[in-house]
């Protein structure tokens, strides 16, 4: 038994080493500090769940290294976590990506990231001319332009019309059942797009021109439109969704009920706006809800950067589950939800989450250098949060000193003021 122990010790030192070599070469190629095998400190950073104090071993079996050395949080690195606690986080890079003639779209639905109760997302591109086409949804949907520019066309219920051009930061609202299309007018142009339910996909969610009038009976039409019936003879059947086209050169005029303007309007020029004070100082915060943008009913969003080194302060938000779109940078974000459970998550760009309802949470800068970009969205009417600060010197410094510990001049002196993004 004893012999067999020690050979068994030795097998598993060789392993260990052999596995550290091919560690030690994986963090070549990827042009991190080769340590020596004798490290002892914490060794999250590459990519093992190995804290320097007792507590975990390396990773023998298939891993993805890339995956962990950018996921330190997801091998143990914070000590405070606790508990089981779900998933919150999709990557867009994981989703499969559907190519069409002159563009592409990538989707995040509730099959994807089941945490995600009330938002599913995409993110899709159109080249010059390329046109999603006309079509409606049971949904609202919401975009935000990143990337080139598009054009974007309405029409509503009261025959009221919208045909606008949008650049980046630009943000339109189609409110559920509103008809609607996009053209790409760049070269290359892109944009999120964000729906105010989970299960996009569910049949009966879309509804495109082409797939209607394909399987309407074809005499139909004709009477309909009070047309010769070969006029639709080539109606594109099945829809393509996606197709090249030439950029409109039309315009819309003498709708009877005019255009779809002021508080009616669908657009919203986000970069336009002044941002939000942010006395902490530390990046900008625009909000775009029913309360600047009246047509946005449903859906509530904020469009942040946050310097490095900053952090978007401890809060919860007491209407709403948090979805989030990272587009620039690296995070990290530890969500609290209760009964002592924790789990903290490291983000980069093209990722996207989905936060409990009323969970407390931060958002932090993790690169030394570039400024963190993302997008909240709320399924709601408008944004609203509570900063853990500005609860506590909002009561009596004496219960909050009792119930932390800490000293009452502390108590005494925490701001008063939201600080949002925090230098
Ligand atoms: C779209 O692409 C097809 C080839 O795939 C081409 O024949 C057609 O002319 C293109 N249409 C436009 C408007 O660019
Ligand atoms: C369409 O409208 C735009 C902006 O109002 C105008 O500049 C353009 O000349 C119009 N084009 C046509 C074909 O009427
Ligand atoms: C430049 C800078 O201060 N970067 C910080 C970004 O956030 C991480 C995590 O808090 C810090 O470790 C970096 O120093």
């Amino acid at each position: 038994m004893e012999g067999s122990g020690v050979v068994g010790t030795r097998f598993f030192n060789m392993k260990f080493s052999l596995q550290l070599s091919v560690l030690a070469a994986a963090q070549a190629v990827l042009g991190a500090t080769v340590r020596a095998t004798t490290d002892t400190g914490p060794q999250f950073t590459k990519g093992q769940p190995i804290d320097g104090n007792g507590k975990g071993a390396p990773l023998l079996g298939g891993t993805n290294h890339q995956i962990d050395i950018a996921n330190p949080d997801n091998l143990g690195q914070q000590s405070t976590d606790n508990g089981i606690v779900p998933n919150f986080k999709w990557r867009f890079s994981d989703s499969k990506t559907r190519l069409f003639k002159g563009g592409w779209l990538r989707e995040q639905v509730i099959q994807d990231l089941p945490q995600s109760h009330d938002i599913s997302a995409a993110q899709q591109h159109l080249q010059k001319g390329a046109i999603r086409e006309l079509h409606w949804h049971r949904v609202a949907e919401w975009g935000f332009v990143y990337a080139g520019s598009v054009l974007i066309s309405a029409v509503d219920e009261f025959g009221r019309y919208q045909v606008e051009k949008l650049n980046y930061g630009d943000i339109w609202y189609f409110p559920k059942g509103v008809a609607h299309t996009v053209q790409g007018l760049g070269d290359e142009n892109e944009f999120l797009l964000v729906f105010d339910d989970a299960d996009f996909d569910k049949v009966g969610t879309t509804f495109n021109v082409d797939d209607w009038i394909a399987h309407t009976p074809r005499d139909v039409v004709a009477k309909n439109f009070g047309l010769d019936p070969a006029i639709f003879d080539k109606v594109p059947k099945p829809n393509p969704n996606i197709f090249n086209g030439t950029v409109s050169t039309k315009n819309v005029t003498a709708g009877p009920a005019g255009e779809l303007k002021g508080d009616a309007s669908f657009v919203y020029r986000t970069l336009q706006h002044k941002p939000e004070p942010v006395p902490g100082n530390g990046g900008t915060f625009y909000k775009i809800d029913s309360t600047n943008f009246p047509a946005s009913k449903t859906l509530a969003a904020t469009f942040v950067t946050l310097k490095p080194g900053g952090l978007r302060e401890l809060h919860w938000h007491p209407n709403a589950e948090e979805w989030l779109y990272f587009h620039k940078g690296q995070a990290r974000a530890t969500v609290f939800i209760g009964n002592a459970l924790a789990r903290t998550f490291d983000f980069s760009a093209g990722d996207t989450a989905a936060f409990p309802d009323n969970s407390g949470h931060y958002i932090e800068n993790t690169s030394e250098t570039e400024d963190l970009v993302w997008i909240e969205i709320y399924k709601s009417d408008r944004v609203a949060d509570i900063p853990l600060t500005q609860w506590l010197a909002l009561t009596p410094a004496d219960l909050v000193a009792q119930t932390l510990q800490i000293p009452i001049e502390v108590a005494e002196k925490l701001q008063k003021e939201k600080r949002v993004l925090i230098k």
